[in-house]
């Protein structure tokens, strides 16, 4: 039975992968994010696999959050898989030389809008006993490195949240899962570094990150599990990517 799944952050990288693996199944998405040129081209490009509505949303503004979700057309209006993906880092300054308004946008972004849709959306899927809130944070959230300071906080939290909500949803049929994936080449580090392609670039450079595709396709195999399993956390890196030593500081 097809779906109707609703996508943050969807007009590129991991969202917009995710709307073209779902797409491929015939559910029906709603596509949210600011760009709407993108969004366009983009239920353009998936209209003969499924049903699109494009939202051209800035979600960290909660009232234009309350008032599109609660106005969605009544085919795209039960949600049954909200995939909470929109969100970003800004800079990698030590937290002594960061921007405050960087800080800001991240858990505005991060964590507020996550909890806008979130909060927003699962009323009807408790209501209607079957859903499924799935989180995007990173390996940023359980590993520290210098300059992740807010954005790892902020992934943290997505953590503990899905947790939570594992914790508040028992016994409701609906499903939390979190995951957590390290370095894939999307326009992320183009956000991070505000345009500065080569530096951007750099953090692909002679390795092999994971792809927006890796991604994607492993959101969907959670959201095809039946409907009594229930895949909390996943962490995934690029067979390139691993930890590193504790650092030490010598006088
Ligand atoms: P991209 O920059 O390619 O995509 C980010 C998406 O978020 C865009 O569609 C952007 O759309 C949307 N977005 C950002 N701010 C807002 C906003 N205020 N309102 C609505 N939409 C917004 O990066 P990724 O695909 O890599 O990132 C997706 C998620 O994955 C993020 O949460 C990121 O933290 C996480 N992540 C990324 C990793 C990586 O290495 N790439 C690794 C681990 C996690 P628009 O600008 O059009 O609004
Ligand atoms: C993105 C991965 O390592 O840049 O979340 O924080 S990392």
């Amino acid at each position: 039975m097809s779906r109707t799944v609703f996508i943050s952050g969807a007009s590129s990288g991991f969202g917009a992968a995710c709307a073209r693996a779902f797409a491929r199944k015939g559910d029906r998405l709603v596509l949210a994010a600011r760009r709407a040129a993108r969004l366009d081209t983009f239920a353009e490009e998936l209209r003969d696999q499924a049903r699109v509505y494009p939202l051209v949303l800035d979600l960290r503004e909660r009232a234009a959050v309350e008032k599109a979700l609660a106005s969605l057309p009544a085919e795209f209006a039960e949600v049954d898989v909200l995939i909470n993906n929109a969100g970003l880092a800004l800079g990698l300054e030590p937290a002594h030389q960061t921007d405050l308004d960087d800080w800001d946008t991240m858990v505005d972004t991060n964590i507020k809008a996550l909890m806008y849709c979130t909060r927003l959306l699962l009323p009807g899927m408790v209501e209607r006993k079957r859903g499924h809130v799935i989180n995007v944070s990173s390996t940023a959230g359980d590993w520290p490195y210098p300059g992740g300071n807010v954005y790892g906080g902020t992934k943290a939290f997505v953590n503990q949240f899905t947790r939570n909500l594992r914790a508040d949803l028992l016994g409701t049929g609906v499903r939390a899962s979190c995951v957590a994936p390290g370095m894939a080449e999307t326009e992320f580090s183009q956000v991070r570094f505000k345009g500065d392609a080569a530096r951007a670039d750099q953090v692909y450079a002679d390795t092999r990150p994971l792809t927006a595709e890796d991604v994607a396709e492993i959101i969907l195999w959670i959201a095809d599990t039946p409907p009594h399993v229930n895949v909390n956390s996943l962490e995934v890196m690029s067979v390139d990517q691993a930890w590193g030593h504790l650092a030490v500081h010598r006088h």
